[in-house]
C-alpha cells in the first residue's frame, strides 16, 4: 500500500457546529495563519437561511480551536459593500504581508459573486478595503511576497466557454488588478477534469511556491472535490514548473463523504512550519473543518517528478 501523502489527524473534525457558541448549521472552507504563537482560523458557517457568514477559532497547537462568541465578519448592511454582500460571505483566505493580514472571501449578490478584500493586523478589527473583482469570480488567493513592486493572485473566473481554469493578475496597490493571464486548466478524462480553482495561499519553498488547489470530477452521482498541488516559479510565479498528475487528497472518512454537499474536501488555508511540514486544513462535505499534514518535500517532489502538463 502506497503511504498516504497528507496524514490525517486521528482527531478530526477540527471544528464542527456543536463547537461554536452561536447557531451556525456547518463549519467549514476556513482560512488558517500563524498570528504570533496563535493559530487563527477563519471558518464559513451557513446559516439556518442558507446564507454564510464568516467566524474565528483561536488555537495554541493548529488542531484545537476555540471560536470566538460571534462571528467574525457578516454581510455589511450599509456602504459600497452591502449591495454585493447580500447572500452572503464565503470562503476566506488569509495573507500576511506587509505587517498586515489581507482576507479575500467571495462576496454573493444578486449581481453574482466577486471577491473582496478586507484588511486587519489584529484578528479583532477588520476594515474592508475594496471589490477586487466583477463578477462572477471566486477563489482569490494572494502571494505573500511582491514581484517586481507588483502584488500577484491567483483567481478563477466562471466561464461559459472554457472550462474554469486557474488565472494570475497583478496590482500595484491591491486596488486595481490588471495584465491577467490563464496559467493552469483542468485536464480531460482527469480527476480534476470539470474545474479547478486556487486553494490556499501559495507557500515559498526553496524550490518554488507550492500552491494547492482543488479540482472537480463529474459522475453520475454528483460531483468529487478533491486536492492537488502545483508548483510556481519563484521569481515568475505566472511560470508554471510542475503540477503533480494525482491527487493528494480525496474525501475518505465519512464526514468527507457524507454531509451538507456530500464527497468534497475544499481547502482555503495551509500553515508550514519551520521543521518542513505543512499544516492543511479542508472543509469535509461542506459541513466540518479538518487537518492533515504533509512533507513539503513531498509535494514539491510530485510536482516535479510526476506531472501533466499544466495547460
Ligand atoms: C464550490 C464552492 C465551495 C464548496 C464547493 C462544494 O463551488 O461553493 O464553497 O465547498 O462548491 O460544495
Amino acid at each position: 500500500m502506497t503511504r498516504d501523502i497528507v496524514r490525517r489527524y486521528p482527531g478530526n473534525p477540527v471544528l464542527t457546529k456543536a463547537d461554536i457558541p452561536y447557531p451556525v448549521e456547518t463549519v467549514h472552507n476556513a482560512a488558517v495563519v500563524k498570528h504570533g504563537q496563535q493559530y487563527i482560523m477563519l471558518f464559513r458557517s451557513h446559516l439556518r437561511t442558507g446564507r454564510s457568514v464568516i467566524g474565528l477559532a483561536r488555537s495554541s497547537d493548529g488542531l484545537h480551536f476555540v471560536a470566538d462568541p460571534a462571528p467574525f465578519l457578516t454581510p455589511a448592511k450599509e456602504g459600497p459593500f452591502a449591495e454585493y454582500e447580500e447572500f452572503g460571505v464565503e470562503d476566506p483566505r488569509v495573507t500576511a504581508i506587509g505587517g498586515e493580514y489581507l482576507i479575500t472571501y467571495s462576496a454573493y449578490s444578486r449581481n453574482g459573486v466577486r471577491i473582496a478584500l478586507a484588511k486587519t493586523r489584529d484578528f479583532r478589527q477588520v476594515a474592508r478595503f475594496s471589490l477586487i473583482t466583477e463578477a462572477d469570480y471566486r477563489n482569490v488567493v494572494i502571494f505573500p511576497e511582491k514581484f517586481n513592486g507588483l502584488y500577484a493572485r491567483l483567481d478563477r473566473p466562471h466561464s461559459e466557454i472554457a472550462p474554469w481554469s486557474i488565472w494570475i493578475s497583478w496590482s500595484p496597490d491591491l486596488r486595481f488588478w490588471g495584465d491577467s493571464q490563464l496559467v493552469m486548466r483542468p485536464m480531460q478524462y482527469h480527476w480534476d477534469e470539470m474545474k479547478i480553482g486556487p486553494g490556499a495561499p501559495p507557500i515559498r519553498t526553496d524550490r518554488g511556491w507550492l500552491s494547492i488547489y482543488h479540482g472537480v470530477f463529474q459522475t453520475m452521482a454528483g460531483s468529487v472535490y478533491r486536492l492537488g498541488v502545483a508548483l510556481h516559479d519563484l521569481h515568475n510565479p505566472a511560470l508554471i514548473l510542475g503540477v503533480s498528475d494525482s491527487w493528494i487528497l480525496q474525501p475518505e472518512d465519512a464526514w468527507e463523504v457524507t454531509g451538507y454537499v456530500s464527497n468534497v474536501v475544499f481547502t482555503c488555508g495551509a500553515v508550514a512550519e519551520p521543521d518542513g511540514t505543512v499544516k492543511i486544513y479542508w472543509g469535509g462535505a461542506d459541513s466540518v473543518m479538518c487537518v492533515g499534514e504533509a512533507d513539503l518535500a513531498d509535494l514539491v517532489d510530485l510536482c516535479l517528478t510526476r506531472s501533466r502538463p499544466p495547460r
